[in-house]
């Protein structure tokens, strides 16, 4: 599936973003930049250790990535140039005002796309952030990536964006929030 939003293209697509061959693409990854599971073991692996050593420099400058926060790696041996590593929030019920976890869900995709456009990056895929391991309700946690992404791409110009889901399910979950924020 896909739509025009300003001059971008906003799509949709089952897959694997290991594969994906836009300029850029997201990791879901934690604070530490050290790797993990999910589709943060996903990327290290296919990108090679080339990845981790850059994580660790940028560790050694500032420490790691905070919640919220997004720094950038070339893209090793993967299709996509550049993997600008995201940290999503770990779900706690939504209902500790301090926690703030869908503010800090929308910092993720906002300071990844704001990463992106300072970089000269057009093109970027994103995982599903936040909605595995750090179990974040996915319809929840759709509505908010499509509202954000769709706010940035109103005011600034990728060529696309594209969402890469990992099961058939999720990427419904998807189609269904973009008709719910358009
Ligand atoms: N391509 C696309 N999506 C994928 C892939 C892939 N290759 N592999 C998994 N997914 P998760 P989180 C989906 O757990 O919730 C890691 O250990 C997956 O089905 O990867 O933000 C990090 O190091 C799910 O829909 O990320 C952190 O510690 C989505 O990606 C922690 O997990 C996100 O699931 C981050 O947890």
């Amino acid at each position: 599936m896909e739509k025009v939003i300003g001059k971008t293209k906003l799509s949709f697509i089952q897959g694997d973003i290991t594969l994906q061959e836009t300029e850029a693409i997201v990791n879901a990854a934690n604070t530490s930049l050290l790797g993990g599971g999910g589709v943060d073991g996903a990327i290290h692996r296919a990108g090679g250790p080339k990845i981790l050593e850059e994580c660790k420099e940028i560790r050694a400058k500032q420490g790691g990535c905070p919640t919220g926060e997004a720094v950038i790696t070339t893209g090793g041996n993967m299709a996509a140039e550049y993997v600008i590593h995201t940290v999503g929030p770990v779900w706690s019920g939504g209902s500790h005002k301090s926690r703030n976890e869908s503010q800090l869900l929308r910092n993720a995709y906002y300071n990844s796309l704001n990463l992106a456009k300072k970089n000269g990056i057009k093109s970027i895929s994103f995982p599903s952030i936040s909605t595995g391991v750090y179990r974040f309700p996915i319809e929840k946690a759709a509505r908010i990536a499509l509202t954000t992404v769709k706010e940035f791409i109103e005011e600034y110009h990728f060529v696309e964006v594209r969402f890469v889901l990992f099961s058939e399910k999720d990427l419904r979950v998807y189609e269904e929030a973009l008709r719910e924020v358009t």
